[in-house]
């Protein structure tokens, strides 16, 4: 079985100013340099004959290449008991338009759309216990927080390995914008 994602890659660039913007949050667990991804898609485990399937199907997605600007921090849990700490993405309307294309290719090989309504993301740290008023503090030092827009030209497909130490992720295919070939 593979664990499969499809996913918006970030350039080098954007990489570095959120790695920079990482640290002073107890109980955060930060996202490394190459686990910052926008999940566009979750696929889950399938076996390989079907991984096969959806790596060829994905090539069947038309889409115009999109600027991207990331804006802004979000939390998903509850106010109480934050679990992640994400950015977020300003205009995310071809972002979504592009996760629903890659819903509705992925129904043709029997995979049923997600339960959970798309939000455009980008996950900076899993938060793990109790981080009291440094939370807050962490969201207000960052209140505004924006990045230059960037221009998305491909989607990945990602491979997933869990392991005790976290996630590893591996593009397995791309699929470029059009015209961007
Ligand atoms: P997250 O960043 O919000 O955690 C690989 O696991 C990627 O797929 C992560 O970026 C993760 O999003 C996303 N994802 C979406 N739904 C998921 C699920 N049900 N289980 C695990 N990861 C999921």
């Amino acid at each position: 079985m593979v664990r499969l994602f499809t996913a918006i890659q970030l350039p080098e660039t954007q990489k570095e100013v959120l790695l920079s913007m990482m640290g002073g949050l107890p109980h955060a667990r930060w996202q490394g340099k190459d686990q910052l991804h926008l999940t566009l898609r979750f696929i889950g485990e399938v076996d390989k004959t079907l991984a096969e399937e959806i790596r060829l199907l994905l090539f069947t997605i038309s889409f115009s290449p999109f600027h991207l600007c990331l804006q802004g921090l979000g939390l998903f849990g509850s106010k109480r008991k934050p679990r992640m700490i994400w950015v977020g993405v300003e205009k995310p309307e071809p972002v979504i338009s592009l996760s629903q294309k890659i819903t509705n290719s992925l129904r043709q090989a029997g995979l049923p759309p997600e339960n959970r309504k798309f939000k455009a993301h980008v996950s900076l740290a899993r938060i793990k216990g109790n981080n009291g008023l440094k939370l807050p503090w962490f969201l207000e030092e960052h209140q505004g927080f924006g990045l230059d827009p960037f221009k998305v030209t491909e989607f990945t497909l990602v491979q997933s390995h869990l392991s005790h130490t976290g996630a590893d992720y591996k593009i397995l295919e791309r699929y470029p914008a059009k015209g961007a070939q």
